[in-house]
C-alpha cells in the first residue's frame, strides 16, 4: 500500500494505519479522504486483515478538517466536503472488522469525529479531546453532531459541541468516550495487545458481534434481538465456527479458525 498521508503496516493479522501529515497537525484534507477511501475499499477485500488501528504521527492523532483547505469554499463546496468525509466515516465504521482508534494527542473537530466513526478508542495521557468548530463560526460536518450524543448522552454534547472544551483522556474515560487510557509511551503496545486478543476469537463472531451491536443500536430492542438471533443461528452446524469453537472447549483444546 502506497499513499503520502497514510502510512501502513501489518503485523499478525492487524493492520497499523498512522496518520501521518505532522506538520499540518495530521489535518485532514481531500487527500487523506481519497487515500482512506481507496485503503477502506482494499481492506474490505483482504480476508487476512482481522483488525485495523488507526493513530497520529507527533503530538495530534488528528487536528481537525484542514481549516486552509476549507476557508474559501463556498455554501456548495462546504456541504460537498463535508459529505466527501460523512461517506469515508461512514465507510470505515461499515468495515466489518474492528477498527480501534488508539488517541495519542489532539484530536479536535474531524479529528474527533474520525475516532468516533471507530469501534472504540484508547487514548494515550496526552490526548485531547474537543469539537472547538464554533470557535471557527462552524459546526463540526462529519457526523459528530450526531454520533457524540450517541456515544455519550445528549446533555453531554450539547456542552461539548456548544463550549468548545477541550477535554483529557481521564474525562473522556468518565464520559465513555474511551474505554482505556495508558501512558504515553506504552499506547501503542498496549493497543496491538487488545488488536492481537480481538485477532485470536472467532472471526465470524467478532464480525457479528460488530454487525449485530452497530445495527441493532439504530433499532427497537425487539428488531435487534431478532437480528442477534439470526446472527446466533448462523455460527452453528456442521463446519461452522462455532461447532469448532465449542468442540475445542469441550476437547480441552485451543480452537482452529478457518
Ligand atoms: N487545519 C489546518 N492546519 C492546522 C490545523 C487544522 N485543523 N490544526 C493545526 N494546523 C497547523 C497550524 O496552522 C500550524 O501550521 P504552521 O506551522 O504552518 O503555522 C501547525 O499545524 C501547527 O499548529 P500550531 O502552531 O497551532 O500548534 P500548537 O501546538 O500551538 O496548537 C492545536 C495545536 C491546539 C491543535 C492548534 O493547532 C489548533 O487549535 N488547531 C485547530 C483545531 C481546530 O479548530 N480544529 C477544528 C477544525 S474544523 C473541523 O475539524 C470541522 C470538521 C468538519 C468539517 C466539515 C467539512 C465542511
Amino acid at each position: 500500500m502506497d499513499y503520502q498521508i497514510l502510512q501502513t503496516e501489518i503485523q499478525d493479522g492487524i493492520l497499523l494505519v498512522t496518520i501521518s501529515r505532522p506538520k499540518a497537525m495530521n489535518a485532514l484534507n481531500t487527500r487523506f479522504f481519497n487515500e482512506m477511501d481507496d485503503l477502506i475499499e482494499k481492506v474490505s477485500k483482504d480476508s487476512s486483515i482481522k483488525v485495523m488501528v488507526i493513530t497520529g504521527e507527533g503530538k495530534a492523532f488528528v487536528a481537525g478538517a484542514d481549516i486552509a483547505e476549507m476557508v474559501n469554499k463556498n455554501k456548495e463546496e462546504g456541504s460537498a466536503f463535508s459529505r466527501l468525509g460523512q461517506n469515508t466515516f461512514r465507510n470505515l465504521e461499515k468495515l466489518d472488522i474492528p477498527v480501534i482508534a488508539a488517541v495519542n494527542g489532539f484530536a479536535l473537530g474531524g479529528g474527533m469525529e474520525l475516532t468516533m466513526a471507530c469501534d472504540f478508542r484508547i487514548a494515550s495521557t496526552k490526548a485531547k479531546f474537543g469539537q472547538p468548530e464554533v470557535n471557527l463560526g462552524l459546526i463540526p460536518g462529519y457526523a459528530g453532531t450526531q454520533r457524540l450524543s450517541r456515544l455519550t448522552n445528549l446533555g453531554t454534547a450539547l456542552y461539548l459541541l456548544m463550549t468548545a472544551d477541550m477535554i483529557g483522556a481521564d474525562d473522556a474515560l468518565r464520559i465513555g468516550l474511551v474505554q482505556k487510557v495508558c501512558e504515553p509511551d506504552t499506547l501503542l503496545d498496549e493497543v496491538m495487545k487488545i488488536a492481537k486478543n480481538i485477532a485470536s476469537k472467532g472471526p465470524q463472531a467478532i464480525k457479528k458481534v460488530k454487525a449485530v451491536a452497530r445495527q441493532g443500536y439504530e433499532m427497537s430492542l425487539d428488531e435487534g434481538a431478532a437480528l442477534e438471533a439470526k446472527a446466533f443461528g448462523s455460527l452453528f452446524g456442521d463446519n461452522s465456527e462455532g461447532r469448532e469453537g465449542m468442540s475445542a472447549f469441550l476437547e480441552k483444546r485451543k480452537p482452529e479458525w478457518k
